[in-house]
């Protein structure tokens, strides 16, 4: 071997080396088990809190099996599906929900046990098999922006294809006095083609506005193929309800990525126009506000179907950031050595 080509083989020893270690340090984050319920105070944004993450929802005689758009929402006798039971704004605004993202994959809830992990704002709950599709349910809680993200991740470890509808359902505190104040199609019909929705209690406020938002920009594989302000068994337009159909394929992942956020969104006031202001931010992948993305891996990102994120259906496996950086490296020294080379032999 040449000096160089042994300097080659230790440098690309070294750069997989970092590389490996930095893919290792992004998925030892530390296990943190808490129980259920629990609630999550932000004191850095005001009175905000997101109250009692439960595994206490979900009607068991719900007149359409596990559908979240039916049945008892906070039903005294529950299926153990999990939801965040209510939350309020930085404003001290209380009763922003009476159940947020109850969910089901065909027509079984998505359960928990009584106990998750939350390490630092991200809740993870135990993975729960449903027709073959490990469902893990997670929440992340904002510190930036009055907004939590909720992504269900759908893990397909069987060797054959899964394809199923998943339901998601959030009634709002507002009850029967809730209003759509706007949504993203420029009008207050809330239909398939929302991207988000503002609702409130109807001026003057005593519940926070709501944004929900259901999709990214741009042409994502899957976007709802049903909605509905219906659910529960309210009879009322209270709440927002949406269905997608998810295909995943044998031995990979697949998720869905939702938001759901308070009154202005990036600051304590509680007005229409700083509710949909905000819910704007949600038109570009480039403006999601604050820390919502963090944790996510781009892989992660581009998994997620109801978003567009990178190329669309790109297969090619990319670098970290630390692997980019790692052969930048390695090609700048490879590069000089080279350089010296011919000019000691010139
Ligand atoms: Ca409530
Ligand atoms: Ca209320
Ligand atoms: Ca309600
Ligand atoms: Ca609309």
């Amino acid at each position: 071997m040449t000096m160089i080509s042994k300097f080659i083989s230790k440098s690309i020893t070294l750069t997989l080396i970092v590389v490996f270690s930095a893919a290792l340090g992004s998925t030892s984050a530390m296990a943190a088990p808490i129980g259920l319920p629990f609630d999550f105070p932000v004191p850095a944004l005001g009175s905000l809190i997101w109250d009692d993450i439960d595994n206490t929802y979900g009607d068991p005689v719900n007149p359409v099996p596990g559908s979240p758009f039916t049945g008892d929402c906070e039903p005294s006798t529950d299926a153990g599906a999990i939801a965040i039971n209510d939350a309020r704004s930085s404003a001290d605004n209380g009763d922003a929900y009476d159940t947020a993202w109850l969910t089901s994959v065909g027509d079984m809830y998505v359960t928990s046990p009584a106990q998750g992990d939350l390490t630092g704002n991200l809740f993870t709950a135990v993975p729960v098999n449903i027709s073959g599709l490990d469902v893990t349910y997670t929440l992340f809680f904002s510190e930036d922006v009055q907004c939590n993200r909720y992504v269900l991740f759908l893990d397909n470890n069987t060797g054959a294809g899964i394809n199923e509808q998943v339901s998601i359902a959030t009634n709002f505190g507002s009850d029967g006095s809730t209003i759509f104040e706007a949504t993203s199609s420029g009008d207050t019909m809330f239909t398939t083609t929302d991207r988000w929705a503002v609702t409130s209690d109807t001026f003057p406020f005593s519940d926070p506005i709501n944004t929900t938002v259901f999709f990214g920009p741009g042409v994502p594989e899957t976007t709802p193929n049903f909605a509905t302000d219906i659910v529960c068994d309210d009879a009322s337009d209270e709440g927002v309800g949406v269905r997608y159909n998810v295909f995943v394929p044998a031995g990979e992942s697949r998720c869905l990525m939702l938001f759901a956020c308070l009154d202005n969104i990036t600051d304590s006031g509680e007005t229409v126009n700083g509710a949909i202001a905000g819910a704007e931010l949600f038109n570009s992948n480039d403006t999601i506000p604050g820390d919502l993305l963090s944790g996510l891996s781009q892989q992660d990102l581009e998994q997620c179907v109801n978003w567009q994120f990178g190329a669309p259906s790109s297969t090619v496996p990319t670098l970290s950031e630390w692997g980019l950086i790692a052969m930048a490296g390695l090609l700048g020294i490879v590069g000089f050595m080279v350089i010296r080379r011919r000019q000691a032999t010139a």
